[in-house]
């Protein structure tokens, strides 16, 4: 995984980052987060039964647990030789760790987070983040005094999995969660998985229908998909608790899925920073050759009319000097400044936005072929909607013939990233996981085991209750 690390920034550090910062293309992402741990973030309204489940993976009691809304915060949760707890402050100002981006979202929320190291085994894989439990909307917006949907969506964007937790009693009504399903989680539905919590509560077997029925329903108004997503319908084995009516077997079993799930964020960080990378140099890739051409256009334009007024003037001056008009030469002179500044200030600025504007006609010039097939077409379309508003922001802002031209070289270099080196990188990443996967199953599991899946982990299972 380090090695497919290393590749990866040397990727940004040569071609992508250069052509990014000569094209004025959005920011790259910085060392830190291309460093940052394997991340899983718990969200659920408060008392599902989050922190319960935290402290079950880590076989000790790390987080405080109860009925009543305990927590506030966010904690970070990640591997360190000793207990040592940190407050918000000393987070998001350390450098090395992957937290600084949160102080822009205010003291109210740095005062909200922690950090806690602790030496578990389990950590050493992912870095587990605790979350504040979700309330009703009417609360949310007197009580937190943080933007909660745009943090959520700041750990969530930055995370390799998201587990949602529902339970018995609140299966999706809560106000904050449907409005964190509609801020803060559109668009990266593939990280989700979703809990339906505590099934030891469920007397019988139609209050567990009645439950799942209305979390599907709720599900339904906020998860843009035909498909029903999956959903592990699981519970911690707490001492003293009174037993359900329903058999437990299959719930115990969702609960060993969702622990392998988590022991799969490695990878799944791996293959999310080869598909953020592939997405960036892509869009890159649309951004900086829309403007090359337009600044090529452009330039060609200045150069063609320049050639021609000096044509004309030599033109003028060679006659004038061989009628011997010598007296109109400064009168030429005159003219031919006047026409720069016309040509500087009126008619160049004039060609400069012709071509800005133009922008649409030159990516559809530019991927004539590829927009005639037509399940590549809408792609590209798409993108090229992200990426044209600043694309002509930036082509405004600097001015087109400031532009560097990109060198048939560079875009050969750019080509074969996004064509063969990105694809192979994500094909070895895949070879890799499924020798580790066989090594894996030839190791610890008995002949009578399913087929070996390529997406399996192969870590020993942290599966101790507390
Ligand atoms: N019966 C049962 N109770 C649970 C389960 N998980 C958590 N609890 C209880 O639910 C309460 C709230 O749990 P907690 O982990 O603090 O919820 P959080 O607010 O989501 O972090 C605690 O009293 C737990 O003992 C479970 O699977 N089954
Ligand atoms: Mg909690």
């Amino acid at each position: 995984m380090e090695q497919f690390a290393d590749r990866i920034r040397e990727y940004y550090t040569d071609p992508l980052v250069p052509l990014a910062k000569a094209f004025m293309f959005r920011r790259p992402p910085t060392v830190g987060e291309l460093r940052r741990p394997p991340q899983v973030l718990l969200l659920g309204n408060h008392s599902s039964g989050k922190s319960t489940f935290v402290n079950h993976l880590l076989g000790a009691e790390v987080q405080k647990t109860g009925v009543a809304p305990t927590d506030d915060g966010f904690t970070i949760i990640t591997h360190g030789p000793h207990d040592t707890d940190l407050d918000g402050h000393s987070v998001v100002s350390n450098p090395d760790l992957p937290y600084e981006g949160l102080r822009h979202f205010g003291d109210q929320l740095v005062s909200h987070i922690r950090l806690k190291l602790r030496p578990s085994d389990l950590l050493h894989t992912v870095t587990l983040i605790d979350s504040p439990g979700m309330i009703d909307e009417a609360k949310a917006e007197n009580g937190r005094g943080f933007d909660f949907p745009a943090v959520v969506r700041w750990f969530a964007e930055r995370a390799d999995l998201v587990m949602i937790f529902f339970d018995p009693d609140k299966p999706g009504t809560t106000g904050e969660t449907l409005q964190v399903f509609r801020e803060s989680l559109v668009g990266i539905d593939h990280k989700l998985l979703i809990v339906l919590n505590k099934m030891d509560q469920f007397h019988n077997l139609h209050d567990f229908a009645r439950a799942y029925g209305a979390l599907c329903w709720n599900l339904g108004k906020v998860i843009p998909r035909k498909d029903l997503p999956m959903i592990y319908n699981t519970f911690v084995p707490i001492a003293g608790k009174p037993a359900s009516g329903l058999r437990m077997d299959d719930f115990e079993k969702a609960r060993h899925d969702l622990i392998e799930e988590l022991h799969r964020a490695p990878t799944r960080r791996m293959d999310n920073q080869i598909t953020q990378m592939a997405a960036f140099a892509e869009r890159l890739r649309l951004h900086a050759y829309v403007i090359d051409e337009a600044a090529r256009r452009y330039r060609r334009t200045r150069k063609r009319t320049y050639s021609v007024l000096t044509l004309v003037v030599l033109a003028l001056g060679g006659g004038a000097a061989v009628t011997g008009l010598i007296v109109a030469l400064p009168a030429l002179a005159v003219a031919v400044i006047a026409m720069v500044a016309v040509l500087e200030l009126v008619s160049f600025p004039r060609a400069r936005r012709r071509q800005i504007d133009s922008f649409d006609e030159i990516f559809e010039g530019l991927h004539d072929t590829e927009l005639l097939m037509r399940d590549q077409a809408e792609d590209l379309r798409a993108m090229w909607q992200e990426v044209h508003p600043r694309a002509r922001d930036m082509a405004h802002k600097r001015g087109l013939q400031t532009f560097p031209a990109i060198r048939p070289a560079d875009r050969e270099v750019l080509n074969t990233l996004i064509e063969q080196d990105i694809p192979r990188l994500r094909s070895e990443l895949y070879d890799v996981l499924r020798d580790a996967s066989v090594g894996a199953d030839a190791a610890d599991i008995a002949p009578e085991a399913p087929a070996p899946d390529p997406w399996r982990g192969g870590g020993p299972e942290v599966l101790r209750a507390p």
